[in-house]
Formats: structure tokens, sequence, C-alpha cells
């Protein structure tokens, strides 16, 4: 197949170009450098040494005598990416070019509405591309289990049947966003949706839970084609930032009471998720939403978890307990059924110890890269 990913130069777009290109897909990849640049400005950079998109690419075919096409530019320029779309004729295009974080988005309303901004529009961009050039190709994007919030009751994958005063119907799931980022993955899925009813656009919507790991079978073959590893307060996630934080000696920043669960998954699984969309399409008119996780963990559990493997390597680590800078229940219900992925055939890489140990010694080689004032929490919901 032929296949176009978005934000191809980030943790997951870079080895998921890779992943499909070593199983003989033809793939072109699309960054702005956004990322790099905005973790820069916050004052912390990639844990592990990254080459820049065009040394990846060409170190990728020296390696594998494969290619990936690479083209810079921002998916909020709609030309470049209408051009794109004429040239390179995807079967799919996976969808990861936005503002992942939600502490970034929260820092004031400047960063709200830039991070609202580039991903609605960068968004509709690639739904006009897709539906203006051939409304075939299939929209695989990343979204997020944080779209729904931690309700009350058990939430399913994407849609719910109600009942109400005697009628009956199927309808999105109810949407609780957890920062002015979720939001902006909400306003993607509701637009999604209504290309797909209005105009018979093919999509799948994949409510992504936190991803940990730095390796993949792609990533490992040599250092040059290493993904990138955030672990600052704005773009590192919790168990990624953990591992790190254990590695260099900082205590394990739990949180609150650290009893908020989220739904996690190892980013081989990503891989393999993403896979599986491309691999079965959406039907024209279709908008399917799979919750892309593998299991459930409370922060706490997790950073038990890190300070047991750690210690197994004979490194001590503390937990601590830091004020939760944001706005969220720190206990609560949560119960999301992730079946539809696992029907498709997703065979879950689950967590373990020597996993994490695995993270672990793959930190220690680069930990001197660490800023250690990028960890602390600093951005606040308040
Ligand atoms: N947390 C800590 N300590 C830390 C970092 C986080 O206790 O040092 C807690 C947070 O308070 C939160 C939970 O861990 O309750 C998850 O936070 P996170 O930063 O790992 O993840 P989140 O902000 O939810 O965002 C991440 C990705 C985002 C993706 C989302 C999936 O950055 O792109 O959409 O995970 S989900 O969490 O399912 O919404």
């Amino acid at each position: 197949m032929r296949i176009l990913v978005l934000g191809g130069d980030g943790y997951l777009g870079w080895p998921t170009a890779m992943y499909f290109s070593a199983r003989g897909h033809d793939v072109a990849v699309v960054d702005n450098y956004l990322r790099r640049r905005t973790v820069l400005e916050a004052g912390s950079d990639s844990l592990t040494p990254v080459l820049n998109l065009h040394q990846r690419v060409e170190a990728w075919r020296k390696i594998t005598g494969r290619t990936i096409e690479a083209h810079l530019f921002d998916l909020c320029d709609y030309e470049p990416l209408d051009a794109l779309m004429k040239s390179f004729q995807p079967d799919a295009v996976v969808h990861y070019g936005q503002i992942p974080s939600a502490p970034y988005s929260m820092v004031d309303r400047i960063h709200a509405t830039f991070t609202q901004q580039n991903n609605i529009v960068n968004n509709l961009n690639t739904i006009f591309a897709i539906l203006n050039n051939n409304p075939e190709v299939h929209l695989v994007k990343l979204g997020t289990m944080g779209e729904y919030g931690c309700p009350n009751i058990d939430i399913e994958e994407g849609y719910i049947e109600i009942e109400h005063k005697g009628r009956k119907d199927t309808l999105p799931f109810p949407k609780l966003p957890h920062s002015w980022y979720h939001a902006s993955k909400v306003a993607d899925s509701t637009n999604i949706h209504f290309a797909s009813r209005v105009y018979g656009l093919r999509a799948t919507d994949l409510n992504q839970g936190v991803v940990y790991g730095v390796s993949t079978e792609e990533t490992d073959i040599d250092p040059a084609l290493m993904t990138r590893f955030d672990y600052d307060e704005q773009f590192g996630t919790a168990l990624n930032r953990f591992c790190l934080q254990a590695v260099i000696g900082h205590p394990l920043t739990v949180y609150g009471t650290g009893g908020q669960t989220r739904g996690f998954l190892n980013i081989r699984d990503t891989l393999r998720c993403v896979e599986l969309a491309v691999e079965n399409p959406a039907d024209r008119g279709e908008f399917r939403v799979f919750n892309q996780f593998t299991e459930s963990f409370s922060i706490r559990g997790l950073a038990e978890t890190v300070q047991k493997s750690a210690r197994e390597l004979g490194l001590e680590v503390e937990i601590a307990s830091v004020e939760n800078p944001r706005t969220e229940a720190q206990e609560h219900y949560y119960n999301p059924t992730h079946t539809k992925l696992i029907d498709l055939g997703l065979k879950p890489t689950l967590m373990s110890d020597d996993l994490v140990k695995n993270t672990l010694q793959v930190l220690m080689q680069h930990k001197d890269r660490a800023v250690v004032e990028a960890i602390a929490p600093r951005t606040t919901w308040s």
C-alpha cells in the first residue's frame, strides 16, 4: 500500500514510517519540526539523540535499502498538502501531526488557541485534501482516550446506544476532555464524523491511551534510527517520565494521590494497531472509533512498578507526592471497552518488570543528556 504519515518525525510517527516501510509499503512522511521546536523552547530536548528527518531517511536507505519520502511543511498550509496528495497518491493517510500535550495547551491563552488552531485546522486540511483528491483514501487519525474523560459509567468504543423518553439511537459517546488539547481532539472527531456522514469520508479514529517505551523492532536496528524520548513536564507522559526519573535518581513525580487511572499501551502496540486499522479500512461514509490501549493502571501503581524494576537494577528510587498541578479526578471509576483492535488480531505487549527494565537500560545509556530542571511540573490548570 501507499501510506502517507503526517507527523512522521515524531515519537510515534518515525517508528510508524519505518514499520510500514520495513513491511514493503511505500511510505512518505510530512513534518514541520513543531515538536522539536516546542520542546527546545520549553528548555528541554529529546533524551535520545535523534538525527534530522532527512538524515533519518538517508540512514534508513543505507541500512535497509528502502526509501521513505520526506517532506517538510506545515499541515496548516493547504497547498503543499494538496500537491503531495496528488503526487504521492496514498491509499491511507495516518495523521499523527498534531500538538499532543495537555500541559502545553494549558500554559495560557496563546498556547490554548495555538493548540486548537493548529490541530483543528490541520485536521480539516487533511480531510479536504483527501476529499478533493481521492475520497477512497482511508484517514487513520490519532485521537485520544482523554476525549472521554472519566465518566462514572463504562466508556464504550466511540458510540453508545441510548434510550431516551421512549426512543432509541446510537450516538457518539459523551465527551469530557481533560484539557484544551484533549478538547481539540474532540473537535477533530466531530469534524471527521461530519465529513463521513456528509461527504462519504472513510475514517478511523484511534482513541489512544498513554504510550510508553522507547524501542521498536526498527529503532533497535541502529542508533541512527532511534525515536525521540520526551520526559519534560509538558511533553513527557507519565510512565516515560517515571522511567527517566528512576534512571537519574529523581523522586517519581506522582501528582496528588496518584489514584488517577488511565489506559496504557506499549509503543510497539501503537504500530501494530495502526497497521491493523490500515489493513482493514473503514467503509465509505463510515467513522469507526477504536479505543487503543491494552491495560489500565493507576498512576501510583505505575510508580510502584517502576520503583520495583529499578530496584532490581540496583537503583533506589523514591516516590514523591507532588501537589497535583491539574484539575482532574484523583479517585474515580474507569472501565473503558477496548475489544475492536483485539478482534482484528492485536496481541497485546503487556507491561512486565522485564519491559520496564529494558526501557530503564536504554535510558541509562543517555542519562547524561537529561535536563533535570525540565522535570518538575510548572504548568497548572488553575
Ligand atoms: N501524571 C503524574 N505525574 C507525572 C505526569 C503525569 O501523576 O509526572 C498524571 C497526570 O496528572 C494524569 C496522568 O498522569 O492524571 C496522565 O498524564 P500524562 O501526562 O501521562 O498524559 P496526558 O496528559 O493524559 O496525555 C498523554 C499524551 C496525549 C494523549 C494522552 C492519552 O500526551 O497525547 O492523548 O496521554 S490519555 O491520557 O488516555 O488521554
